[in-house]
């Protein structure tokens, strides 16, 4: 069986979102469009409390996107964004969701935060993703959405060492810093995930 992870194909990451992603509204006409390629589909949702430690706004003295240490780990501070319940946290409404069999949101603890849709940042959470998969005999799994250099790497990353065949979507998914994304690029390559284009699959 084969899967696609739509990962937090949000409103804050869209343009005028909060987190927005430069360009990040151009991939979701071809995520509509290859999904029916894929025996499965599931989504995760970025979903933080307000009171969440990977907000700036929630620390004395510190701007979004500057680094600090949380849990022993760097934890880039963000603004605001996909707080629960919010018009920010919903999935994008050109998003074609008919087939989304299962929704796996992540981020909900605010001490850690969650980049990857399996776990938490510090591997102690699960989000049932997967043993979903798992139990769906899902071997091949294919991520894409947003961001490229945070959510949509750590997803892969994970999949990957879950041992499942990983594939990642590159012109579907767009990043939040170039510098990010080409560490993260090189780091997929060399764990043996598979880089492809939308028309390979
Ligand atoms: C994400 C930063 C903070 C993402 C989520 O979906 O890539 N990035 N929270
Ligand atoms: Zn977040």
């Amino acid at each position: 069986m084969k899967a696609l992870i739509l990962v937090d194909i949000q409103n804050d990451f869209l343009p005028g979102g909060t987190l927005a992603v430069a360009q990040g509204d151009e991939i979701i006409p071809l995520i509509n469009k290859i999904q029916t390629k894929f025996d499965l589909v599931v989504a995760s949702q970025d979903w933080h409390p307000e009171n969440h430690a990977s907000f700036a706004s929630n620390h004395k003295n510190k701007s979004a996107f500057e680094l600090i240490q949380l849990n022993g780990q760097d934890q880039v501070l963000w603004p605001n964004h996909c707080v629960q319940g919010s018009n920010g946290a919903k999935f994008s409404s050109n998003l074609n969701t008919d087939a989304v069999a299962a929704i796996f949101r992540k981020g909900m603890h605010k001490n850690v935060d969650s980049y990857s849709a399996f776990f938490d940042n510090n591997k102690t959470q699960h989000t049932g993703l997967e043993g979903y998969l798992k139990s769906m005999d899902v071997s091949e799994v294919y991520v894409c959405g947003l961001a490229a250099d945070y959510c949509v790497y750590f997803t892969a990353k994970d999949a990957q060492h879950l041992g499942f065949k990983t594939y990642y979507i590159t012109d579907a998914t767009r990043y939040i810093s170039k510098e990010v994304y080409n560490t993260a690029i090189l780091d997929l390559k060399q764990r043996g995930v598979t880089l492809l284009t939308s028309d390979e699959i």
